[in-house]
């Protein structure tokens, strides 16, 4: 039965992967999650709940909720949380002044008991824009080396150019084949 299974998995592929975008508002998730799926730039406008999208990469499926980021939607990201596989945490590198409210929201999703087992890729986003913030500074202020209990990446990129995406979706990729 386990052979005729993974011969199965090996012709279809796998099965779904849960993954979810959160980050503050403005950060870029719709616009990454849409880049993601069309290889393109998309015109988006704040998110009132969740986008959901499928993307697949090779033989692997991956079921991607992209969560609104407003103050007023974060206390129910939660509820986003169940079956969770991989965390995908949106920070704008421009947005110097809310990157330590991102910090901790970053540092209270891995308390969560729901998110114990996930995988987590930090994406430093609009990396087009000049003064940006490097993907090592935004690691040295989210004190990403502290974390010791969840598997984490960090990936400088741009939503409009789609630059660093598919480096992301690899890595997405090998964590889900990793577990
Ligand atoms: N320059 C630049 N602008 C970007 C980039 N990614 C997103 N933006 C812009 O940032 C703004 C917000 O993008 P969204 O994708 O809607 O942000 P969001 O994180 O989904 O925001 P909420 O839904 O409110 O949580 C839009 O004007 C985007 O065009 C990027 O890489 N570079
Ligand atoms: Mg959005």
């Amino acid at each position: 039965m386990g052979f005729l299974l993974t011969k199965m998995m090996a012709v279809f592929g796998d099965r779904e992967h849960k993954v979810i975008v959160v980050g503050l508002d403005n950060a870029g998730k719709t616009s990454i999650l849409y880049q993601f799926l069309t290889k393109e730039a998309v015109h988006t406008s704040p998110t009132i709940g969740s986008n959901v999208e499928e993307i697949t990469v090779g033989k692997t499926n991956f079921m991607v909720w992209d969560i609104g980021g407003q103050e007023s939607l974060r206390a129910s990201w939660y509820s986003y949380y169940g079956n969770t596989e991989i965390v995908i945490l949106v920070v704008d590198s421009t947005d110097r002044e809310r990157l330590n409210l991102t910090k901790e929201e970053l540092h209270r999703m891995l308390a969560h008991e729901d998110l114990q087992k996930a995988a987590v890729l930090i994406l430093a986003n609009k990396q087009d824009v000049k003064g940006s913030m490097t993907a090592a500074e935004i690691s040295q202020c989210l004190t990403l080396d502290s974390i010791s209990s969840h598997s984490w990446h960090v990936q400088a990129c741009c939503a409009l150019t789609g630059e660093g995406l598919p480096a992301s979706l690899d890595w997405m990729k090998s964590r889900v084949v990793a577990n």
